[in-house]
C-alpha cells in the first residue's frame, strides 16, 4: 500500500470513529487537584476531585495486593468490573467523604458517568530509607561497610560495631556548629571516622568485642572513668568475643505516582482516550517502622 493510499485509510478509519460518537480529548483539568486514596485490601480507591467544574476522576482497584510492599512499578488492567476508573461530572459539590463512606452518598448526582473498559494503572512505588543516625542519605558511604545485609542508608550502625553511629559522631559538637555529622570524631586518629570505624581506639581489639559485660552494648563497659568506655581506652585491650549484632531499627517512607495508560473511557456511544493520563503522586502513602536482627 503506497503512502497516500495507507494515509486515506487512517482517516477515513478516523472520521468513521468520530461518527461513532468518539472524543478525543488530550487534557483533563485535575492539575490542580490532589491526588487521595482510601480504602484497604480488595477494596482500593484512589481520586481527584475539581470542585470547579464539579467533576471527578476515581480509580478503583478490587486487589487483594499490598500495593506498596516493594519499591516496584506494577501495571493494573482495568477489566471494568473489578478494576475500573470512572470520569464524572455532578450537579453539586462532593462532601469529602463521598468516595470513602461505607454507604454510597445520594448526593450530588451523577450528571455524566464515564467508565473505563480498558487500559492499564500503572503505580510506581518509590521508597525512602530513615535510619535515624544523623548522617545525611546523600552523605552516607556507598554500600554495606559491614556486610551485615542493611546498606548503609538505612543502617544505624554503619560499621557493625554494635555503637550506633548517632553516637558516634560529633556527639560532644566539638566543632561549635551544632551538626554532629560535620568533623565526625576519629579517636585513634587513623583517618577513618568512629562511625566508620569497627576499632575505634586502634588497640587492635574490635569496638564489638570490648564489651566485658556482653550485653551487645559497649559504651557501659568501662575499666577507667577518667578516659571512658573500654572501646575508646587504647591502654585497655580484652577481647570479649561477642558474636551477634544489636537490634536495628528503620523506618521506609512509601510514595506512588499512578498513571492512567492507554485508557478508554466509554458512556454508551461516547469514548473518551486518553493515551497517558498522570493521576498524581501521594507522598508516604504508607509509613512502616521496620526492626531487623542482622545475621552476625
Ligand atoms: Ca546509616
Ligand atoms: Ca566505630
Ligand atoms: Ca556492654
Ligand atoms: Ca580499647
Amino acid at each position: 500500500m503506497n503512502k497516500f493510499l495507507a494515509l486515506f485509510f487512517f482517516f477515513t478509519i478516523l472520521l468513521q470513529s468520530c461518527d461513532d460518537g468518539d472524543i478525543i480529548i488530550t487534557t483533563f483539568n485535575f492539575d490542580e487537584a490532589e491526588l487521595k486514596s482510601c480504602g484497604t485490601l480488595g477494596n482500593y480507591v484512589f481520586y481527584k476531585v475539581n470542585p470547579e467544574a464539579l467533576e471527578s476522576l476515581s480509580l478503583k482497584l478490587g486487589v487483594t495486593d499490598s500495593l506498596y510492599r516493594t519499591a516496584e512499578t506494577k501495571n493494573y488492567v482495568l477489566n471494568g468490573t473489578t478494576n475500573f476508573v470512572n470520569y464524572r461530572t455532578y450537579d453539586g459539590e462532593l462532601g469529602t467523604t463521598y468516595f470513602c463512606s461505607s454507604i454510597p452518598p445520594t448526593s450530588p448526582n451523577v450528571t455524566v458517568d464515564y467508565l473505563a473498559a480498558a487500559g492499564t494503572a500503572e503505580f510506581v512505588t518509590t521508597f525512602i530509607f530513615e535510619d535515624n543516625d544523623l548522617v545525611p542519605e546523600e552523605e552516607e558511604a556507598a554500600g554495606d561497610t559491614d556486610g551485615d545485609g542493611l546498606p548503609n542508608i538505612y543502617d544505624f550502625d554503619d560499621d557493625g560495631d554494635n555503637v550506633p553511629t548517632i553516637r558516634e559522631l560529633d556527639t560532644e559538637n566539638a566543632d561549635g556548629d551544632d551538626n554532629p555529622f560535620t568533623n565526625p570524631k576519629d579517636t585513634d586518629g587513623d583517618g577513618i571516622p568512629d562511625y566508620l570505624d569497627d576499632d575505634d581506639d586502634g588497640d587492635d581489639v574490635l569496638t564489638r568485642d570490648e564489651d566485658e559485660n556482653g550485653n551487645l552494648d559497649p559504651m557501659d563497659d568501662v575499666t577507667d572513668t577518667s578516659v571512658g568506655p573500654d572501646y575508646l581506652n587504647p591502654a585497655v585491650a580484652i577481647s570479649h568475643e561477642i558474636t551477634e549484632y544489636r537490634l536495628h531499627t528503620y523506618k521506609i517512607f512509601k510514595s506512588v505516582k499512578i498513571t492512567l495508560k492507554n485508557l478508554v473511557l466509554e458512556n454508551g456511544e461516547e469514548t473518551i482516550t486518553q493515551e497517558t493520563l498522570i493521576m498524581g503522586n501521594i507522598e508516604n502513602v504508607e509509613t512502616k517502622d521496620k526492626t531487623k536482627k542482622p545475621v552476625f
